[in-house]
This record gives C-alpha cells, sequence and structure tokens, in this order.
C-alpha cells in the first residue's frame, strides 16, 4: 500500500512521535526533580551560554523578551528535524534510528549535567527521555502499515520489522493488526489487511500523542504549583511614604512612576525561572574576610529592612529601549552584610554568585558606599520577589546596570579581587565597571504613529542615576531645544537621583511629519551626549528621536 515516500514520511513521524513523547517524559521528571534539568531547557541553556556576544546581542535586539521562546523553538524544530531523520534511519536499520535518538537524549544529558549545580539527580530526565522516546519508537516502528508486496511479502514484514528482543512486538496492541486477517474470509483478507494494520498504528500513535501531551501538561501544572509563594514579609524599619501620583495619571501613554511588578522588564540567562524554597536557602559571604558567615532567609528578615525607590537599567537597551524599570525595593543594605565579615584591607570586589551558578563581579567600594544605598532585596513594590526577578532574594545596586550589580536567586558574596576573579558577562567581553549612562525615552506618541493635528502632548521618562535628572528638553522639527516639565521626584528617600523622572512637552502639530529628539541633563550639569554607541561593551548612548504622522 504504501509507497517508498509514503513509508519515509511514516518513518520521519515515528521518529518524531517518540522524541516529542521522550521530551515530554524528561519534562515531567524534571517538573518533579528539577525544572531546569528538562531536555529542552538544559540544550536551550547551554546553547545560550556558548554563543558568542554579538550573536547574543543580535538576539536580544532583534526579539527583545521573545528571545527565550524562540530559543526554546529553535531547539525543539532541531531536535525534532533530526527524529525524523531518525526515524528514515530506521527505515533500513532500526538501530542506526535507535543510536541517533540515543545521541540526541545524550546531549540533552550532557547539557544537564554540564551545568555547574548538576547533581547525579539530574541525570534522571535524561534518562527518563531515553527509556519512554526509544520504546515508543520501537513499539511504533513494529506497527508501521506493511509496504504493498508480494503476499509473502505482506505476511512476513511485520516479523522482519520486529525485534527480536523486544517484547513490544508480541503485547496485545499486536494482536488488532494481525488477527482481523484470520478472520475475515479469504476474498476481503488483501483489502482488509493494509486497512487494518493502518488503524492500528494510527490508534497506537495516537495514544502516543495523547499521552505526550498529558506528560506535558502535568508537568507544566506541577512546575506551575511548586512555584507559587507565600511568604510573609516584615515592616520596613524606616518607612517611606508613598510615592507622589505620577504623570500616567494625566496624560496617556507616559510610563507610569512605578513600574507594576508584572510589567517590569526580565533580562537573565535562564530558560526556566529558578524555583528556590526559601527554608533551605542560605546566603554565604566568604572570601577575603575576617569572619565568613552564613545567614538564613529568617534571620536576614530580622535584620532592619530599608526600602528604596531605584530605577533598575540593563546594559543591552538600546536608546529609547524597553529595559528600564522603576520599584520600590525593601532590603537589607549590603554595606551590613558586607561589614558583618569584616573585609580585609586588599580587597576591591565583590562576587556574587546566584543559585545556578551564575556570577555578577561589583566594586566593593560602590557596595559600601553609605551614599548610595545598594541593597540585599527581599521584597519589591510591597510584595515579596517574584520569581523571575529573584526570589527569595537579590541585589540591587544602584547607578550601575544590572549585569554588575543586581544578582537575582543570590545565594552567595565572595570578597575577592578584581585581578583574581571573572563574572558571567565580564567574562564574555562585557566591562567590569559600567556605570549607567544618563539617557530619556520618549513614551508618547508612539514613533511612526499617526495623530491627530493640533495640540500634542509629548512626554516620557529619564534616567540619570545616582546623580538625578534637573532637565529634560525636547526639539520638533529640528528647532531650539526647549524646556519640557518634569513629573514628582522621588524624594522619600535620601537618593532621589537614583529615581527617574516623567516628564512632558505640549507643542502644537501642522498637518503632515515631525520629529522629535529628547536629551536630559543631570543634577552636575552634564548634557545627555548624542554621540551614539551600541550597547556592548558597556551601555548605548545617543539620543531618541522619533518620527510622527500628523494628520
Ligand atoms: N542570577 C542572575 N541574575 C541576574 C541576571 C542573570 O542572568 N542571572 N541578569 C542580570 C541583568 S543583565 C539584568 S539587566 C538584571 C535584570 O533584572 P530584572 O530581570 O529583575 O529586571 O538582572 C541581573 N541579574
Ligand atoms: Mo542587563
Amino acid at each position: 500500500m504504501a509507497s517508498p515516500l509514503q513509508s519515509r514520511a511514516l518513518h520521519a513521524l515515528v521518529g518524531v512521535l517518540a522524541t516529542v513523547t521522550g521530551m515530554a517524559a524528561g519534562h515531567l521528571v524534571a517538573a518533579l526533580l528539577d525544572p531546569s534539568a528538562s531536555p529542552v531547557v538544559a540544550v536551550g541553556s547551554e546553547v545560550i551560554d556558548r554563543t558568542p556576544t554579538p550573536v547574543k546581542t543580535w538576539a536580544i535586539d532583534q526579539f527583545g523578551n521573545a528571545d527565550k521562546p524562540i530559543l526554546i523553538g529553535s531547539v525543539i524544530v532541531v531536535t525534532l528535524i533530526l527524529a525524523a531523520v531518525a526515524g528514515i534511519l530506521a527505515r533500513r536499520r532500526r538501530a542506526a534510528g535507535t543510536v541517533l535518538l540515543l545521541v540526541l537524549v545524550g546531549a540533552a544529558g550532557a547539557a544537564a549535567m554540564l551545568r555547574p549545580t548538576a547533581t547525579v539527580v539530574d541525570l534522571l530526565p535524561a534518562l527518563a527521555t531515553a527509556a519512554v522516546g526509544v520504546g515508543v519508537f520501537w513499539l511504533l516502528l513494529a506497527r508501521i502499515p506493511a509496504r504493498r508486496a508480494p503476499d509473502a511479502a505482506a505476511d512476513a514484514a511485520p516479523a522482519a520489522d520486529a525485534s527480536p528482543g523486544a517484547p513490544v512486538t508480541s503485547d496485545a496492541g499486536a494482536t488488532p493488526a494481525a488477527r482481523p486477517d484470520v478472520m475475515v474470509p479469504g476474498g476481503a483478507r488483501r483489502a482488509e489487511r493494509p486497512s487494518a494494520s493502518r488503524r492500528g498504528f494510527l490508534v497506537l500513535a495516537g495514544a502516543t500523542t495523547a499521552a505526550a501531551a498529558v506528560m506535558a501538561g502535568a508537568g507544566e501544572l506541577i512546575g506551575r504549583a511548586g512555584r507559587a509563594i507565600s511568604v510573609a514579609l516584615p515592616r520596613p524599619a524606616q518607612p517611606i511614604p508613598a510615592l507622589p501620583t505620577g504623570l500616567e495619571e494625566r496624560f496617556e501613554g507616559i510610563s507610569p512612576f512605578q513600574t507594576p511588578r508584572e510589567d517590569f522588564y526580565r533580562v537573565d540567562i535562564n530558560l526556566t525561572v529558578p524555583v528556590v524554597d526559601e527554608s533551605t536557602w542560605r546566603l554565604t559571604v566568604d572570601g577575603d574576610v575576617e569572619e565568613p558567615y552564613t545567614l538564613s532567609f529568617d534571620e536576614l528578615l530580622e535584620m532592619p529592612l530599608v526600602e528604596r525607590d531605584i530605577t533598575m537599567t540593563c546594559v543591552s537597551n538600546n536608546v529609547g529601549g524597553p529595559y528600564v524599570g522603576s520599584a520600590r525595593w525593601l532590603g537589607v543594605p549590603m554595606r551590613e552584610i558586607l561589614a558583618r565579615a569584616r573585609p580585609s584591607g586588599s580587597a576591591d570586589a565583590v562576587l556574587s554568585t546566584a543559585v545556578d551558578g551564575f556570577t555578577i563581579s561589583t566594586p566593593l567600594d560602590v557596595l559600601t558606599d553609605p551614599g548610595r544605598d545598594a541593597l540585599v532585596v527581599v521584597g519589591m513594590n510591597g510584595e515579596p520577589l517574584p520569581r523571575e526577578h529573584g526570589f527569595p532574594v537579590r541585589m540591587i545596586t544602584p547607578g550601575i546596570y544590572g549585569y554588575v550589580g543586581a544578582t537575582k536567586w543570590l545565594e552567595r558574596l565572595t570578597v575577592t579581587r578584581f585581578d583574581e576573579v571573572e563574572a558571567y558577562w565580564t567574562e564574555r567581553g562585557w566591562d567590569v565597571e559600567a556605570p549607567i549612562k544618563m539617557s530619556s525615552r520618549i513614551d508618547t506618541p508612539q514613533s511612526l504613529s499617526r495623530i491627530p493635528a493640533g495640540e500634542t502632548v509629548i512626554g516620557g521618562v529619564a534616567w540619570a542615576q545616582p546623580v538625578g535628572v534637573a532637565k529634560v528638553e525636547i526639539a520638533v522639527d529640528g528647532g531650539e531645544w526647549q524646556e519640557c516639565e518634569l513629573g514628582p521626584a522621588a524624594e522619600t528617600d535620601d537618593n532621589p537621583g537614583d529615581y527617574w523622572r516623567q516628564w512632558f512637552h505640549v507643542t502644537q502639530l501642522d498637518e503632515g511629519q515631525h520629529r522629535f529628539v529628547v536629551r536630559c541633563t543631570n543634577d552636575d550639569g552634564q548634557v545627555q551626549t548624542d554621540v551614539k554607541a551600541d550597547d556592548f561593551p558597556n551601555g548605548s548612548s545617543g539620543l531618541h528621536n522619533i518620527l510622527v504622522i500628523a494628520e
């Protein structure tokens, strides 16, 4: 019945089904043990780590926050193509296809084990993938409808495909394909046989697909249940007043003065959010210190907590880009955490390590500067940190980019020297010292939008941590710089310069095309440069300018 082409397609399908089912099984086992050891996730993470910096930067630019789903999708697509090849190989030699499948699983297992935090337990998802994947592969291969051939060959085909050692070929599943032949009267026999075996194959393929969906779905549900957070945070020892009402209440389109937790940008190398149990979490402070020590989450919460309004920025944010956000952080001043261990005189850096082994190095003097208020953070906008933003504990260091001061899922602070350590991103060529470059962004109107001619509100945000924004100016259609009105300042703590300012300007627009350019000036009188720089190796610069059409 099946032509060689159809047979090849069926074999490819079997390879894909077996692989999908195996991956779903691995995903489920990983959800129970360690979500980051899931085969696809482990391979994706390895790809991220090995991707050259320019490609990574390009991907972040192209795909923004979709970079992770796109990476996962690509890993899946490549895997499934190879899985189809394995199926086709198995048409001639089952062993050849099986070996290719095992190589794929082996790669996933190796990726899971290469992670710095891997334990033997992380091999189990790969083993589950291998067992289920190969099992389903053999099961389905044995049921592929026989190719139309002389009678004798057709009768022999299932036996020839079946493996002598595999019990799957002799289980109950084999009978529906064979029995009807025996029972139908002679004339119908030849016509019945292929369709009966095809039905058997389809039923089995459908059952396999359903099993894969159930396992993947269960893995997702288990993962989600494990991610719920129930922690009550104490009140700060020195609460600060609520933020003043922001400009977003007056003008639609301007970024809110405080970024809601669910809208806060997320940048990290993790494909799955690390799930850390706060009851077993510990923070270790060690390195060049006289008294290394370890803190539990409860012990950390017993220390006097402070609140600070701080704007965070990612070094990968392009001028006008989205990787900036402002929140009220609750935590313990970093200088108190470090002072307790009594750092030695020659240290100039702190290497912070996350639970997954990711590292960041930060200048010691920035972390201990009493005017700076770097924090060991437990709360964000009045609630525990979301898992995406580092639960249970992260760092926030005002004035420097996230990759040099904002370690999420923090578990170790090692006092050291810059000439002795390298961190994840500095190893990849990004600058060791990376103060945030002041910048300003037009939020409304949107670039390239069509807006009504006449009175128009132009508005956005500007930041110049830790100094503070003194002035924002806008140039319309290449005209003079005009001073904008600023929104309120977060003057509720000692360092209002750590927080962004909203701004707006009202102008009259004729019909036609218009260009707006924005720039800010900080409290030291420095004006935002118009010199363009890429984000690599220490942050973008230049002026945000947009084009709109008034009609
Ligand atoms: N553990 C860990 N912490 C990390 C990162 C990371 O990849 N892993 N990325 C850093 C970078 S580059 C930035 S910009 C900030 C982003 O923090 P957010 O996702 O809460 O906005 O986290 C920093 N901390
Ligand atoms: Mo970043």
